[in-house]
């Protein structure tokens, strides 16, 4: 039998485990990559487990999320991951350097290679045939230090794309347009892979752009070929010699094809507050934009960046709207003010912002109270943007350009003919930003340099045979690590500060829920389907961990959320029978006895002291993940192996 894109680079870099869909997998991992808000955790969590150099052939850290320096805090842990890179191995991307996705793609990714990131978005690498995933920091660390990342064998997804894109239509409503097929959870325990005829007319950066918003699929990964439009991109790159073909076999099996008619595509957008709540432009044409923010790691490459300069040229923007444009990394800025498209983006009116997330992830640029925001990022959750009562929009840059001179939701397509863009055939190369690390022998005597602002780990407790525990939050589907751990400017620069943080967890679905929590020491939460999605954020379940909660019953969760919580302690737990989410309220007792004996069957039995019902909940832990729950943490489990 043939195998996918991904079966092959599974296939060459298994330590151990079998390619079933459903059995553990353990991966060698060759990069790894991490960003401020989860990198000053992961490294951490890398000293704490003893380890001295990287062992991977590329590590790199990133500063792209907290450069916002409003105080100390963001400054300290920039100058902690700065010292930690120099002396452990691992390469230090400076602020204002780009995005870590961008600039990983430009610079370092590499066909067939597999990469892990604290970063949800880090599948944006499958745009180069990489087999990219998102993951927790800890899992991170375990990697740089040479360790396996473990991963559930996924299913095959074949996305086929016929035809070719009308003018004004683009990466992202391909983007777009699979999440309205699939949903925020329907890529949950899958590999997306794309091709068909369609993708010989898609350059890098626009499968970049659709393989980044696989993650809001919920995919483990998505990924494209290696062909010859990659080849072009790497050696345009300066970097032809990391060129690999790459297909899948002509035989290879997929769970589930799913055709795509590019032809037929319209210029779309997702509507609050969820990337999956599509709807066409067309139909929303007239509502009123407030606001309007070009960037972000889906769409920042250089060129989204001249198209939307083409698009701007000559204009200006409608005086009630507020632009803002974050070119993905100083290449792409670079390259934008030598060929004089940056001076007809600030000509419009546009507020350049600097290379980095910026409004994306609510540092800075917040929309007005009740404020309608168009964005060309790859997340509208509720809150995300810094105002709670905003509603954000999703879409293409064009369409985004659309808004910004107009002042309402407008399809591009009336903007007149596109211009032609013209990509350089070679990218501006500068890599003084990116600074290497210290050589092993310099290294020993280097310092790690810390800040006030970085505080103790929590420190997990082993699980135990019976636990009785109060329900102490009932939420319902699709909750995100947004709503679980916020963001934003006021709350991401503790990223390195649990106890400051935990002050803010589920804030926006219950601001009483972290004193709550804390009162009664031992906590069990419920939630509905697809628990955890959204980003990477190990956070969202070490704050939980820390206010006392040892368990997550569900109907589903998502999957790098259900290994965070593994990781730090907490059991993840699905209903046997859905209905009985409905069965359980806030405020009561629930008893989970015999657990060791439980994880083994993989059923436990749940008792509801308050209403008297018993119901089974299930589990599959693998042998490891059971000592590490049993050990407390996989830090606790790390420590124990020594
Ligand atoms: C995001 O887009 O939500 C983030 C911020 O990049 C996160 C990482 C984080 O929370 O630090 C992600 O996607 O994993
Ligand atoms: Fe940064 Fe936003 Fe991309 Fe997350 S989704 S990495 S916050 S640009």
């Amino acid at each position: 039998m043939g195998l996918t894109i991904a079966q092959k680079i599974i296939k060459a870099h298994m330590i151990s485990g079998e390619m079933t869909v459903g059995s553990e997998v353990a991966l060698k991992i060759d990069q790894t990559l991490t960003q401020d808000a989860t990198g000053t955790m992961a490294y951490l969590e890398f000293e704490t487990m003893g380890l001295d150099r990287v062992k991977t052939e590329r590590s790199v850290a990133y500063i792209d999320h907290n450069t916002l320096q409003s105080g100390f805090e963001n400054a300290d842990d920039h100058r902690y991951i700065q010292s930690v890179c120099k002396k452990h191995g691992i390469y230090f991307s400076r602020p204002g350097n780009g995005i870590c996705h961008q600039v990983h793609l430009e610079r370092f990714g590499k066909p067939g290679k597999t990469l892990i990131g604290s970063d949800s978005h880090t599948p944006t690498g499958g745009g180069i045939g990489m087999l990219a995933m998102g993951a927790g920091g800890l899992d991170v660390a375990v990697a740089m230090g040479g360790g396996a990342y473990y991963i559930t064998m996924p299913k095959m997804y074949k996305v086929n794309l016929i035809g070719k894109l009308n003018p004004f239509v683009t990466a992202k409503d391909i983007s777009l347009e699979i999440l309205r097929i699939l949903s925020v959870k329907g890529g949950v325990g899958a590999i997306i892979e794309w091709g068909g005829e369609g993708i010989k007319y898609l350059s890098v950066p626009e499968r970049a752009t659709i393989t980044n918003m696989g993650t809001e699929l919920g995919a483990t990964t998505s990924i494209f070929p290696s062909d010859e439009i990659t080849k072009a991109f790497l050696e345009a790159e300066g970097r032809g010699e990391d060129y690999i073909e790459l297909s899948s076999d002509p035989d290879a099996v997929y769970d589930k094809v799913i055709d795509i008619d590019l032809n037929e595509l319209k210029p779309l957008i997702a509507c609050p507050h969820s990337p999956d709540n599509i709807a066409t432009v067309e139909s929303l044409k007239g509502t009123k934009v407030d606001q309007v923010c070009i960037g972000s790691c889906t769409n920042s490459s250089l060129l989204d960046m001249l198209k939307v300069a083409a698009l701007l040229k000559g204009k200006t923007i409608d005086p009630s709207v507020s632009l803002s444009i974050s070119p993905g990394s100083k290449q792409v800025l670079t390259m934008l003010a030598d060929c004089g498209a940056l001076s007809d983006i600030l000509a419009s009116g546009a507020r350049v912002l600097e290379c980095a997330c910026g409004p994306c992830i609510g540092m800075g640029f917040s929309p007005n109270s009740a404020g309608v925001s168009l964005r060309t990022f790859n997340r509208n959750f509720i809150g995300r943007s810094g105002t709670a009562d905003a509603s954000v929009y999703l879409v293409s840059p064009e369409t985004a350009v659309a808004a910004a001179l107009t002042g309402y939701i407008t399809d591009p397509r009336l903007l007149g003919n596109m211009p032609e863009i013209k990509m350089p055939e070679s990218f501006k190369i500068d890599d003084s930003a990116v600074i290497a690390p210290a050589s092993e022998a310099e290294a020993a005597d280097l310092e790690v340099l810390r800040g006030p602002n970085i505080k103790p780990f929590p420190e997990a407790k082993p699980q135990e045979d019976t636990l009785s525990a109060e329900l102490v939050l009932k939420v319902g589907d699709n909750i995100t690590t947004d709503h679980i751990m916020p963001a934003g400017a006021k709350i991401l620069p503790y990223r390195s500060n649990i106890p400051h943080l935990s002050q803010f967890c589920f804030g926006v679905c219950d601001s009483t829920f972290p004193e709550r929590a804390k009162a009664l020491g031992k906590s069990i939460i419920v939630g509905g389907s697809n628990y955890g999605q959204g980003s990477s954020r190990e956070h969202a379940a070490l704050v939980p961990m820390y206010l006392g909660v040892r368990a997550v019953i569900t109907k589903s969760f998502a999957r790098i959320h259900i290994a965070n919580l593994i990781n730090s302690g907490i059991m993840p737990l699905t209903f046997k029978n859905a209905d009985d989410y409905d069965k359980l309220n806030q405020g009561d007792k629930l008893t989970l006895t015999n657990v060791f004996d439980g994880m083994d069957k993989g059923e436990i039995i749940l008792k509801n002291e308050t209403t008297g019902e018993e119901f089974t909940l299930c589990c599959s832990f693998t042998e490891r993940q059971k000592a590490i729950l049993k050990a407390g943490s996989l830090l606790a489990y790390t420590k124990v192996g020594e």
